[in-house]
């Protein structure tokens, strides 16, 4: 076992009994339909149920027995067609599906129903999935379809095959042998991402190269398309916009200029004539040194509205980041991004969707929602989330990343009063948007487990069945994610579960609790660098966002501040804005506080630090043993990659306590309180640490 088959394991079930009820219920499968979609869906059924069932589970052309599992549309499908599932099969749209129990041609058996072969595809995964976690099947009346029309995985993939802020090995796009050589992990990927109805990849980094416009390039990305397409996954590219220039011979990238707009057309034409069912776009405009319609002294929206106006003949979307923050306005990066898309809603072209982080700064292991969601209600806004661990201890650490999403998703954002949450605005429901997308920074490489810690699988899959449906819980995730890569055995289950949704905090405590945010080492962003300063600009050191000096710590983000509290709508507003009311974990966030702040546990802020700090590393503890706890549960291969990275880990997240401790003292000046480990070495010690030997502290 090497993880490599992720959580799509079909070993046989343990449970005797339920075995027996399973092979009572399930004899044969029945697809009348061969489209590729199909037969894909056809042979993970055979696979999955023979391999679960540990008997063999026919493929028959014609229905014969009892215990038939009948799958397909009514067009494809005589069988199903006879069901008479028309209404039911309205309200489940292009991917949607039923899974039901019912008489077929007189025969009692399970019907996977759908209006399309990608909707049957994924009724086919969900079947598979209530049988590896062991749930009964003998009353099924499933109706499913996703609240979120685009899942999108962004791969920050570049053409050499490194990954920006990538930790498992190099990019799965193997440029130099496409098109002819079709590595079998692009479909393996393919078909995990369609086990969780992921239906979008963005195959480049969004600092783009615009080499993959060239027809070179289109030739090999079309082999990838062609290859995913049977698996309902699109292929989008990412454009950098500065590309009529740079492959285009143009002088200007202007979006008004006429020739550059022409460009754009007759390019994006051309790459429609290989991939016919391109997604579209997606665009860093000026960020961090990216080319944009700054560049010109026009708009996110008048750049956007070029790239929309070539996609829509087609059609296509444009995936416009908010990402933008420029070195030359002095103020607090939260406010840019609010600052220049706010005045902009309603200047998009329809196939245009505004492409927003979750928080305002950048993927820090906690942050408040980003206010420009519920502040553009005629533009379709959608989610970006990093899945990749950069600000939370790369690939050594085990952060399970359920419940971040969700806290965010499930941010109030009052814009049409209360229960304006989040997931309202970007599943469309808030302002009636039919666009609807959500994007998830991959974090998949060529490592063998596809994403170097073992239990980062579980924010793949984490992040595809919370993009099908929002509603779902960290627990629930959780739950079938451990029982389909690991076992159903609950003395495994209930610990590792429990270790999983206490492990966000975990990171956040020891990392930067209580609200602080980007303490990480310069750059790399990996391990403490509370001291981090005098850098090209100040929005990229660590001093800038945590304001400690002799009197406290924290970024004043309310009135007497930066203000950034105004971009929320009330009560956000009041709540985030008033020391008394902010929630703790976001108290530094937008505060300065004193040193001898009282918060809620009683203690001053200086000691509260202290415990966060040292029950952080705490909880690592907590976490190497309960892992200790299920040695023998599962196979030693994963079990001792486990055990290795979480004695990592632990030492990470001391170092991290340790710096950042020793380095804030030297503003509060008060000491370590008592009953806490004294840090190891000195601050010197600390600041002197090379990254890339981290392991031997
Ligand atoms: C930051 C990363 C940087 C990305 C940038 C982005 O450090 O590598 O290019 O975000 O999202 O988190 O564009």
């Amino acid at each position: 076992e090497d993880g490599y088959r992720l959580w799509l394991r079909y070993d046989k079930l343990q449970d005797e009994a339920k075995l027996k009820n399973y092979r009572q219920a399930i004899t044969e499968v029945v697809f009348e339909g061969n489209a590729p979609t199909l037969v894909i869906a056809q042979k993970e059924l055979v696979n999955g149920l023979s391999g679960l069932l540990g008997q063999e589970v026919p493929a028959a052309q014609r229905l014969t027995q009892a215990g038939a599992v009948v799958a397909g549309t009514p067009a494809n499908s005589a069988l199903i067609k006879s069901l008479g599932l028309a209404d039911k099969l309205q309200q489940v749209g292009d991917e949607g599906y039923l899974l039901l129990s019912a008489d077929v041609s007189g025969k009692r058996g399970t019907v996977i129903a759908a209006n399309t072969d990608v909707g049957v595809l994924y009724g086919t995964f969900h079947l598979l999935r209530l049988i590896q976690t062991q749930q009964d099947i003998s009353n099924l009346a499933v109706t499913s379809m996703p609240k979120i029309q685009r899942r999108v995985l962004n791969h920050w993939d570049n053409l050499d095959r490194t990954v920006e802020r990538g930790y498992a090995g190099f990019s799965l796009w193997d440029w130099h042998k496409l098109p002819d050589y079709i590595d079998q992990r692009y479909l393996d990927y393919a078909r995990a991402n369609a086990s969780i109805g992921i239906n979008g990849t963005v195959l480049t980094n969004v600092n783009a190269n615009a080499l993959v416009l060239t027809k070179e390039y289109l030739v090999k990305v079309k082999a990838l398309a062609d290859a995913f397409r049977p698996y309902g996954l699109k292929v989008y590219l990412t454009a950098r916009f500065s590309a009529p220039i740079e492959i285009g011979g143009l002088k200007t990238a202007d979006p008004l200029d006429p020739q550059v707009q022409a460009w754009w057309k007759q390019k994006t034409d051309e790459v429609y004539t290989y991939i016919p069912d391109f997604g579209g776009y997606l665009v860093k405009a000026d960020s961090e040194g990216q080319p944009g319609p700054h560049n010109y002294k026009r708009t996110q929206a008048e750049g956007a509205n070029m790239l929309a106006d070539a996609v829509a003949p087609h059609g296509g979307i444009v995936m416009w980041r908010a990402f933008v923050y420029s070195e030359h306005t002095p103020d607090d990066r939260h406010k840019q991004a609010y600052n220049e898309f706010k005045p902009l809603d309603g200047k998009f072209r329809d196939n245009v969707l505004v492409q927003v982080k979750n928080g305002a700064i950048d993927f820090q292991p906690r942050e408040p929602f980003h206010p420009l969601f519920g502040a553009m209600p005629k533009t379709p806004l959608m989610m970006e989330f990093q899945i990749t661990q950069e600000y939370l201890g790369q690939s050594t650490n085990l952060a399970y990343l359920a419940p971040l999403y969700k806290e965010v998703l499930e941010s109030d954002t009052y814009a049409r009063g209360k229960g304006s949450t989040v997931a309202k605005v970007i599943d469309g429901t808030l302002d009636n948007h039919k666009l609807t997308a959500i994007a998830g920074v991959s974090n998949i490489g060529t490592d063998r487990n596809w994403t170097g810690h073992q239990f980062a699988q579980s924010n793949w899959y984490t992040f595809g069945r919370l993009a099908w449906d929002h509603r779902i819980s960290s627990e629930k995730i959780a739950d079938e994610w451990v029982k389909m890569t690991f076992t159903n055995n609950n003395s495994f289950v209930a610990p590792v579960k429990k270790m999983m949704l206490n492990s966000h905090e975990a990171i956040v405590n020891y990392m930067t609790p209580l609200g602080l945010h980007h303490l990480m080492g310069w750059s790399h962003h990996y391990g403490p660098g509370p001291w981090i300063k005098d850098k090209p600009r100040a929005d990229w050191t660590s001093v800038y966002y945590h304001q400690a000096d002799e009197k406290g710590i924290g970024f004043d983000r309310t009135k007497t501040g930066s203000n950034a509290v105004a971009q929320y709508h009330q009560p956000v507003q009041k709540v985030f804005g008033s020391l008394k009311r902010v929630p703790e974990k976001y108290l530094l966030w937008f505060h300065h506080v004193p040193w001898d702040y009282k918060t809620d546990s009683g203690r001053i802020l200086w000691d509260e630090l202290a415990y966060r700090y040292s029950g952080g590393v705490d909880s690592v503890r907590q976490m190497q043993q309960t892992w200790d706890s299920v040695e023998g549960m599962i196979d030693e291969g994963r079990f001792n990659h486990v055990k290795t990275f979480l004695s990592i880990q632990e030492k990470e997240a001391k170092w991290w306590r340790d710096a950042c401790l020793l380095y804030f003292q030297t503003f509060s000046k008060r000491p370590i309180p008592q009953g806490l480990e004294e840090p190891a070495h000195t601050l010197e010690y600390y600041m002197q640490l090379d990254p890339k030997f981290v392991p031997g502290i």
